[in-house]
């Protein structure tokens, strides 16, 4: 690509108001085979708030055929308007005025999966953040809120559910076999919450009575073959609307609640107004079918989604650099629905480790950005982990700064004070900062800065004056757009173990704020580079439990005894912790296994602390007042990707061999705690999706990981075994990833009857089979890469949905780093070189999912010489390309 048509990036720096405002926008859709006709008639005035007195107006639109456009119903010439690829300006204008523009689309060929497009045969849209621009001109902007009426005609037939935003006025018969249906949405709103949906659905219906009283319909529309699996999601649906109204006091406000299931997107879910439209994936669960944690995450997107109806839709964002304001804050709210529907301490972990690993992971990349970034070259690269996780970590901190009464008030102050209104982050934490009196203009950095905290923290005991003192230093290393970083607002939980468990904490010159600790546990406010703290009348020297709930999204660098670790694990009152603990221990005995020259024979020194692990496990194990998902989790060594995060230079192969190593010593070690987990679990209960079944299933399986490590082919028939009972997914996929997993002839020979068995079993089941694909992507045994190029021919794959494509060739690349990364002579740079294929294939295709797929080679300066100069040349490879807006900012950023 030429310097000159490179594409450029749009700065915050230049935002304006918009010159008018839509007051009206009537559409028309008459859907055909070879064509959509949209008509759109728009109300203009002229926004008084300009910054001059403009008299242009600038219409956003892509792949769009013009047919006509009228302003106050006289025909413009081609003279009168200027169109480009990206826009048609009209200048000169009246302060009132109504256009009326006819444009022809082709759905049926649009393969990005924005805008209008098909799926299996049916309508639907996509329009965050600017898709509606390849549906008709318009101001696609988020702070253009405009009420919407839509009519839809097609044929009855085919297509005789036709859906849009608000409320159904209208709906009769035509000819020709055609019918038609006019929805009104009361609700003002952006073009990027409009939706539309047309084919031959099903729904399950189900009924919610606000508590204002009024009765909302709750439909789930799919496809007549899955209406069994959306009971999960109507039951997610009404807690959410119960939850919401609970804890936000936030009520739902149009008469209907839609969702559509469809299998063709490239996200999870997206919130339209009144019409969520899900990825078959968030919306279908059934226990035969879906795992836990496939179940999960159906309850927690219905949650993310239903929540924006108020994050997000009642008040929305100004810009799209402002998208943390209702990403961050409704992550943060459906967070809180997990943890309160299921086990607090538990999605506590599961949402920290996914921050640490992969968050972490691109805030010291070369896509790092702040949570409101200050440049884009294309939006949809910024749906990340950081205006998502991070974003929703911001929202947490202010409410452990705030305290629950504040925040709640600070979230009535703001919706109160913007509905109907775009607005910015700056705008939410100015509601908290109002309620509480506080002064959060330090804490707004957090906002504008990138990358990761990192927080060293030391500790003196003075024995004599019974004070223990803990000093913190704060640094923030630079990223791509900042290299100077001042100093965060941070809330450290922090408490003090002694020998008795927790103590009463009396902080020096700091009188204890009892809105927003007990006297057990206290919020630290770090703002300075170096601070210290000191704590009166500590009667013995106690081990710090710092950072406590994960209360800040930063590294934590202290330099606990090993035995402060295991107190931490078995003593914490603050669950997290006592994970953090275990997890903490796991890495230095990890480190030390990959300091080894051989794995043959270990030094002594790392006997010792493998044999201080296991005993601390055994304690583990033997807690009967733990949760049985704790101990899972404490029993799970961090991950490969997690490993990899906190390394320098990631050594991919010492990774995973200290990994597999010390799981073996595990499984010996602990062998007979782990038979008896297994045989006292009632393998005939029930299934349930509750937090205690999940958790049941997750012990057990893994201590069946466990055993089947061990050299004892019983554990590996006990795995078929398991397979092949099954009455649920969890316990199927379990069985089956250990037996794709193993090394074994017996193994190999069960995995193939297993993995042929399942497909007949579910070949008719897409997700299903999405499962087979990804169980046999993430084999960590070698030829991987080669199954996995015959699956991409095998006749259930589908090169052109993202699901199929996540699957396979996403859970290859991200998940399975021995095989990604292999440098042995014949696979020498392959993996790279299959996944730089692809990007250039899909980078025509579908945009957004080839420049989501980069993600691993964006990785490349974490990896030894050989490794980068492979990865560096796949990336130089595909900018050679003609490249979509897309690929280009990930591939030209991540190279600079
Ligand atoms: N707003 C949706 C996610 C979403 C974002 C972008 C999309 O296309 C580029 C699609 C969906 C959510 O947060 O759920
Ligand atoms: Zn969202």
């Amino acid at each position: 690509m030429s310097s000159a048509s490179q594409p450029q990036p749009i700065l915050l720096a230049n935002y304006t108001v918009p010159s008018y405002l839509v007051l009206k926008t009537d559409l028309t859709f008459d859907l055909h085979d070879d064509q959509t006709r949209v008509t759109a008639l728009l109300t203009l005035q002229r926004n008084p708030q300009a910054v001059t007195d403009v008299d242009s107006l600038v219409l956003h639109g892509s792949e769009l055929e013009l047919e006509s456009i009228a302003l106050d119903d006289r025909v413009l010439t081609a003279a009168e308007y200027q169109v480009d690829g990206e826009s048609l300006t009209l200048t000169g204008l009246p302060s009132q005025l109504t256009l009326r523009i006819v444009t022809r689309i082709k759905p049926h060929l649009n393969t990005s999966l924005e805008g209008l497009y098909q799926s299996r045969g049916l309508y639907c849209t996509q329009c965050e953040a600017e898709g509606f621009r390849k549906i008709t001109y318009y101001p696609d902007r988020p702070d253009v809120m405009s009420e919407f009426t839509t009519r839809i005609t097609a044929d009855r037939q085919r297509y005789p559910v036709l859906l849009s935003n608000g409320n159904l006025v209208e709906q009769g018969e035509l000819d020709g076999g055609r019918h038609f249906a006019v929805w009104h949405d009361p609700f003002k709103k952006p073009a990027y919450l409009f939706a539309l949906v047309a084919g031959d659905l099903s729904f399950i219906e189900n009924h919610f009575v606000t508590r204002s009283g009024r009765d909302v319909t709750l439909r789930i529309y799919v496809e007549a073959k899955d209406l069994d699996k959306c009971d999960h999601a109507m039951d997610s649906l009404k807690n959410s609307m119960h939850w919401d109204e609970e804890v936000y006091g936030r009520e739902y406000d149009l008469d209907i609640f839609m969702i559509v299931a469809v299998d063709d997107f490239n996200m999870g879910a997206m919130e339209n107004k009144g019409l969520n439209i899900f990825n078959t994936s968030c919306v279908l669960a059934k226990p035969e079918t879906t795992t836990d944690v496939g179940f999960q995450r159906v309850e927690a997107v219905v949650a993310h989604e239903y929540f924006h109806n108020w994050s997000g839709n009642r008040v929305t964002c100004r810009d799209w650099f402002q998208l943390s304001l209702k990403e961050g804050f409704t992550v943060y709210r459906d967070a809180e629905f997990s943890a309160d529907m299921g086990s607090r301490t538990v999605k506590r972990i599961e949402d920290v480790a996914l921050l640490r690993t992969l968050q972490f992971a691109e805030d010291g990349g070369p896509m790092a950005h702040a949570v409101r970034p200050a440049s884009y070259i294309e939006i949809s690269n910024f749906y990340t982990l950081t205006i998502y996780e991070k974003g929703a970590e911001l929202v947490r901190m202010l409410a452990t700064l705030l305290g629950p009464e504040k925040f709640r008030e600070g979230s009535d102050l703001y919706f109160d004070r913007h509905d109907g209104q775009a607005v910015t982050t700056d705008d939410f934490v100015q509601a908290m900062a109002d309620v509480s009196g506080r002064d959060l203009g330090q804490f707004k950095r957090w906002y504008s800065q990138a990358g990761t905290p990192r927080i060293e923290v030391s500790d003196h005991y003075d024995e004599d004056a019974l004070e223990y003192s803990l000093t913190f230093r704060q640094s923030c290393p630079p990223t791509p757009e900042n290299t100077n970083k001042q100093p965060f607002h941070i809330p450290v939980k922090t408490g003090l173990l002694g020998t008795a468990g927790d103590l009463p904490l009396r902080l020096k010159d700091h009188p204890v704020d009892t809105e927003t600790s007990d006297n057990t546990s206290i919020v630290l406010e770090l703002t300075e580079a170096e601070q210290t703290f000191v704590f009166q009348q500590v009667h013995e020297k106690p081990v710090p439990s710092v950072l406590r709930g994960f209360s800040a999204p930063v590294k934590l660098h202290y330099s606990w005894q090993r035995e402060d670790l295991i107190t931490l694990m078995s003593r914490d009152s603050d669950g997290f912790n006592r994970w953090e603990a275990s997890q903490q221990l796991a890495l230095r005995v990890l480190h030390d296994l990959m300091q080894e020259a051989s794995l043959a024979t270990v030094s002594a020194a790392t006997e010792e602390a493998i044999a201080a692990l296991i005993d601390a496990l055994q304690s583990v194990v033997q807690d009967e007042t733990l949760d049985p998902a704790m101990v899972a989790y404490m029993l799970t060594l961090p991950t490969e990707a997690y490993i990899s995060e906190l390394a320098t230079v990631i050594d991919v192969d010492a990774i995973h061999q200290a990994r597999q190593y010390l799981q073996g010593r595990i499984a010996h070690a602990l062998k007979s705690a782990f038979v008896s987990i297994y045989q006292r679990y009632d393998h005939q209960q029930a299934y349930r999706a509750d937090a205690r079944g999940i958790a049941d299933r997750s012990l057990k399986n893994t201590a069946l990981h466990y055993l089947s490590l061990l050299d004892d082919e019983s554990w590996i028939e006990t795995c078929y075994e398991q397979y092949r009972a099954a009455s649920n997914m969890t316990d199927a996929m379990a069985a089956l990833t250990r037996l794709v997993n193993t090394d074994n002839p017996l193994a190999a020979t069960l995995a193939e009857n297993a993995l042929d068995n399942f497909y007949q079993r579910w070949q008719q089941e897409p997700l299903v089979v999405n499962q087979w694909f990804s169980v046999q992507a993430g084999c960590n045994l070698p030829d991987t890469l080669a199954q996995v190029k015959k699956l991409q021919k095998h006749p259930a794959f589908d090169s052109r949905n993202p699901n199929k494509i996540r699957a396979l060739i996403g859970v290859f690349c991200n998940n399975n780093a021995v095989n990604f990364h292999r440098l042995d002579e014949q696979q020498q740079g392959q993996g790279y070189r299959f996944l730089a294929d692809e990007i250039i294939r899909l980078n025509k295709q579908n945009p957004q999912i080839a420049a989501r797929l980069l993600t691993p080679l964006t990785k490349w300066r974490k990896y030894d010489e050989t490794r980068q100069q492979l990865m560096k040349a796949e990336l130089q490879r595909i900018l050679q390309e003609e490249l979509s807006r897309d690929v280009y900012e990930v591939v030209s950023k991540s190279l600079a």
